[in-house]
């Protein structure tokens, strides 16, 4: 194993400083191997440059095409917001550095088929989008059962992903866009299948969700296979942080994300936590996830989710956003899928 300090580590340059960004520049430089935060980038200089304090060796930048540029930069971690990404993955496929991009990969369609198309010019893959739930444990478990066979073929997928409060700004598109994003990428990764339509429900608002936020909703996909997925998507639950999944196949079921890692029975009453945020419920996700884009860039390789997993969420959301909007069932459209990513 590379030792901290040497020169065979990867140099990376993490891109937006906030609640990902900064947990995982502490990722980089304290949990995984083989890796350095060589640069950080933030719009807000202050950010940047309080995350950069701390680690030695590591320059901050308010602008990621000159920390991308720099000699001691080899790989990028993209976390600034949604909106954004496009534009640091163009930087970076000038450069040819490759990249982590934390989902989504962009916003919509039409900038993710941008995307695809230059890394396509480029002629290999340089990204791995950061669909973390790939990398848990109870996640890679179900998918390892459904392999088998044992349990037959899927008919359903039942879903449930709750937040204990949604952040200042968030919208009625995002509880799609942002949050339901990881379903369609979990739907599709456990499946093997396409999303060919969606559906929104819009139950009525909870009292503690912000003013105008359509929060919770109810959302359906159906995929090219023929298995009907639900999804409740609530991000002002209040009582902390719950991702779970049943899986309902011919011969059996399957469910995960129930968190009883500990069960504690006292005074008449069994009790146990529960996780408060995404950080704390997936951290072994992002461990895992961050090494293995490590590993894979160290040997000249790029694994995990793609650009096109990226593109077919993108779309995917686009229609469910058009469904939260207009209500009825939306088709999702997808271009032909390019060889580069079969
Ligand atoms: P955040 O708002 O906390 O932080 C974003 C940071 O990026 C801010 O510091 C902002 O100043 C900076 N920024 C904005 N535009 C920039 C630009 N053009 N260049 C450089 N910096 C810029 O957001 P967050 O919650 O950390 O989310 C960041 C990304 O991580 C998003 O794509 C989000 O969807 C994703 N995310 C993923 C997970 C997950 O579970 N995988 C969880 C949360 C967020
Ligand atoms: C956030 O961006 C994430 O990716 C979290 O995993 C998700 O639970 C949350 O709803 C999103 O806003």
């Amino acid at each position: 194993m590379t030792q901290r300090g040497t020169s065979e580590e990867l140099g990376v340059a993490v891109i937006g400083t906030g609640r990902m960004g900064a947990d995982h520049v502490r990722r980089i430089q304290q949990v995984i191997s083989g890796a350095r935060v060589a640069a950080v980038v933030d719009v807000d200089a202050g950010r940047a440059e309080t995350v950069a304090a701390p680690v030695g060796g590591c320059t901050a930048y308010t602008d990621p095409a000159a920390a991308m540029a720099a000699a001691d930069v080899d790989a990028v971690l993209v976390a600034s917001p949604g909106p954004a990404h496009e534009a640091a993955l163009l930087t970076a496929f000038e450069h040819d550095l490759p990249v982590l991009c934390e989902k989504p990969l962009t916003p919509d369609a039409a900038s993710a088929l941008r995307v695809l198309e230059a890394e396509l010019a480029l002629g290999r893959r340089r990204v791995q989008v950061g669909f973390m739930r790939r990398y848990d444990a109870e996640y890679m478990k179900l998918k390892s059962l459904l392999e088998t066979g044992q349990l037959g073929r899927p008919l359903m997928l039942h879903n449930r992903h709750r937040n204990a409060a949604s952040p200042p700004g968030f919208t009625s598109d995002m509880l799609i866009s942002d949050s339901v994003a990881h379903e369609t990428d979990v739907t599709r990764w456990l499946l093997g299948h396409e999303i060919t339509a969606v559906t929104v429900l819009r139950p009525r608002p909870s009292a503690n969700a912000p003013d105008d936020l359509q929060d919770p909703q109810f959302v359906l996909f159906e995929t090219d296979g023929g298995v009907v997925v639900d999804v409740e998507m609530f991000v002002n639950c209040g009582f902390g942080y719950q991702v779970q999944a049943e899986i309902v196949c011919e011969r059996g079921t399957a469910r995960i994300g129930d968190g009883h890692a500990m069960v504690t029975n006292m005074a008449g009453r069994w009790s146990g936590t529960i996780a408060q945020d995404f950080t704390e419920r997936f951290a072994d996700a992002y461990d895992r996830e961050l090494q293995a884009w490590v590993d894979a860039t160290r040997r000249g390789r790029v694994s995990g989710p793609s650009v096109w997993d990226g593109y077919a969420a993108a779309a995917v959301c686009e229609a469910g956003v058009r469904a939260l909007e207009e209500g009825g069932r939306v088709e999702v459209e997808l271009v032909e899928r390019p060889a580069l990513y079969r």
